[in-house]
């Protein structure tokens, strides 16, 4: 009986996000927005990733970013001072983004930017059941963690669109297989694309630039074509 309760619970928050998560998809899609979450455990590289990309991107394309954490607004600070809306969202004890929160963060923006990145607590868990109202997911694993990690955490990585396999600069060091990790991408997530970059020299860089360029590109002039 209890256990019957508890699923009924979790569905049914569930059921109300994605009711949210459509209207924040709707807004997104009036406004010509194209919204991107980044999800992984703490420490892969979101916010790194994000910081050289708003240098590097935000003259040519209007970017906003919603960043959620459980607490401090460490990494709002480090994404501003650049030509980008900053959202920070701290959860409490929530491990994940939800709609609801999303949805407030969009609302507080002016205008809605053509980009919207959300980067979601690190947690590679939670975060994966939660639509946020995103078009596009992206699941970064870092090669400190080990390549196993799509196997072990099939949701998140089965649900992405793109893989950002991070810190390749110190791959070596850490004795990463990268063979192993690529098998284990292609074995869960088969269709996303996959890029292999180190935040730290910029290699792999222009290919994820050119990745977002194009998705931009597309929803600009197609509306909702992605
Ligand atoms: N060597 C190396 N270190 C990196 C790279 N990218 C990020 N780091 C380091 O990894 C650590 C964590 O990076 P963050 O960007 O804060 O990671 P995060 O995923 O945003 O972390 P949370 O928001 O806490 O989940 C920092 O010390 C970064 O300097 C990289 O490409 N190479
Ligand atoms: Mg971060």
């Amino acid at each position: 009986m209890t256990a019957t309760r508890t699923i009924e619970i979790h569905e049914a928050v569930l059921d109300k996000n994605r009711a949210i998560a459509e209207q924040n998809r709707a807004l997104l899609a009036t406004s010509n927005a194209l919204a991107i979450n980044l999800m992984s455990s703490p420490g892969s590289g979101k916010t790194s990733l994000l910081e050289r990309t708003l240098t590097e991107l935000s003259e040519a394309i209007s970017i906003g970013v919603i960043v959620g954490d459980l607490a401090t607004d460490n990494d709002g600070r480090r994404l501003g001072g650049r030509n980008a809306q900053v959202i920070q969202i701290t959860t409490g004890d929530i491990c994940h983004l939800d709609a609801s929160m999303v949805g407030t963060a969009l609302a507080s923006f002016d205008p809605v930017p053509n980009l919207v990145f959300i980067e979601n607590v690190g947690n590679m868990v939670c975060p994966a059941a939660f639509d946020l109202g995103e078009r596009v997911r992206v699941a970064l694993l870092s090669v400190t963690e080990g390549e196993d990690k799509p196997l072990k955490y099939p949701t998140l990585f089965r649900t992405a669109d793109a893989v950002i396999v991070t810190k390749l600069d110190i791959a070596e060091v850490c004795e990463f297989d990268a063979e192993a990790a690529r098998a284990n991408i292609v074995a869960t997530a088969p269709n996303a694309v996959t890029f292999w970059l180190s935040v730290r020299t910029g290699a792999g860089m222009e290919a994820w630039y050119q990745w977002l360029r194009d998705h931009v590109g597309e929803r600009t002039a197609h509306g909702d074509a992605i």
